[in-house]
């Protein structure tokens, strides 16, 4: 089968098609190469943003507007190949939200999952279904389908945090319901700390049944993680692809800690440069330490701390960094796995 052509189209073809085209009828063979495409064909770009300038834009906003009359006070990361769409990859959105002292970002509800990638400040709160928990840098914190939350911020400096949702997934399927709280904050109602108590100690409570679509740890603390990836260093066993690269797990299930988007964090370290790699889930990637380049399809951006970088479905990516450095991604691969879409290629690696 042909994959590149499309045929001809006569006088009397071009005739046909709009006479079809007026009953809703329209023929596949002048559209199937653009729609089955022998490999992924995306309007997405890669692309980085520097953290230092979109914060500058995002403190200008936090002058403008408060957080209570937006209700969430986000600038959005949108790609540069899909403007006007509210979105960093073809299925995600990503946006940095400002929560300024004393400000509260109004309790609501939706469909979509959220996750929340910590940035700057220290010890303002998330709550989720009753229960707060403090927000340290590089902090993971989940925000499941449906789960009432609002934001805090009782500290002396403003908070931000980048967003990842799955708001283009919902949208495709036509499953977005949203709804606002009666009051600004929900009741807390447990103790912080409790679900990592509960769920995050290698253990789980007797008799627990698992019937979400998310993990029951809401906050996987960056300290934790971080400790990890310090002790496994020290072992020297490095992927080729990944160097040292964690998964984000449902600690109830094994699977990813979210029912539509995965997250990862790894450590590179100093010198190191992974071998070339790509797979189909488009990937948020945010730098948390250290510093270096990373490669794009013969497309190099620099980062530093902070620094938000996205790669393309099936674009291949390679890493290079100047010291330790830490990277945390997220991107739709959960989904992708589910529905048997997902591939990689690790150049025989
Ligand atoms: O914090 O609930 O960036 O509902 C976009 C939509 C954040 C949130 C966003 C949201 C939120």
């Amino acid at each position: 089968m042909s994959r590149d052509g499309v045929p001809e189209e006569t006088p009397e073809r071009a005739a046909f098609y709009k006479k079809i085209g007026e009953k809703s009828l329209t023929p596949l063979w002048a559209v199937m190469s653009s729609i089955i495409t022998p490999e992924p064909k995306s309007g997405c770009q890669s692309h980085l943003w520097r953290y230092a300038e979109a914060k500058d834009y995002l403190m200008e906003a936090g002058a403008l507007i408060t957080a209570q009359e937006a209700e969430r006070r986000v600038l959005i990361l949108e790609n540069p190949g899909m403007p006007g769409e509210s979105k960093i990859t073809t299925s995600l959105y990503a946006g940095l939200q400002l929560v300024m002292p004393g400000e509260v970002a109004p309790a609501h509800r939706h469909s979509q999952s959220a996750l929340r990638f910590v940035l700057d400040g220290h010890g303002a709160h998330t709550a989720v279904n009753g229960e707060r928990t403090m927000m340290e840098y590089g902090d993971f914190v989940i925000t499941p389908p449906m789960a009432w939350h609002d934001h805090g911020n009782e500290t002396d400096e403003p908070m931000i945090w980048l967003d990842g949702l799955d708001i283009p997934i919902v949208g495709f399927f036509d499953t977005s319901f949203a709804e606002g709280y009666p009051d600004d904050e929900q009741p807390v109602t447990r103790i912080t700390g409790d679900s990592l108590a509960r769920f995050g100690a290698n253990m789980l409570p007797v008799d627990y049944r698992h019937e979400k679509a998310s993990s029951p740890i809401f906050n996987y603390p960056y300290a934790r993680s971080r400790d990890a990836l310090e002790v496994m260093k020290q072992q020297g066993e490095w992927d080729p692809c990944h160097g040292l690269k964690l998964r984000y797990v449902n600690p109830a299930d094994g699977g990813f800690a979210m029912p539509t988007m995965a997250q990862h964090l790894q450590l590179l370290p100093k010198n190191f440069e992974t071998s070339r790699y790509r797979s189909t889930d488009a990937t948020v990637f945010v730098a948390v330490e250290g510093g270096g380049r990373t490669t794009i399809d013969g497309q190099t951006f620099n980062w530093g701390p902070k620094d938000i970088f996205v790669v393309p479905s099936w674009k291949s990516v390679v890493h290079q960094v100047d010291e330790d450095s830490v990277l945390f991604s997220y991107s739709d691969r959960a989904a992708q796995q589910k529905l048997g879409l997902w591939r990689e290629d690790r150049g025989n690696v």
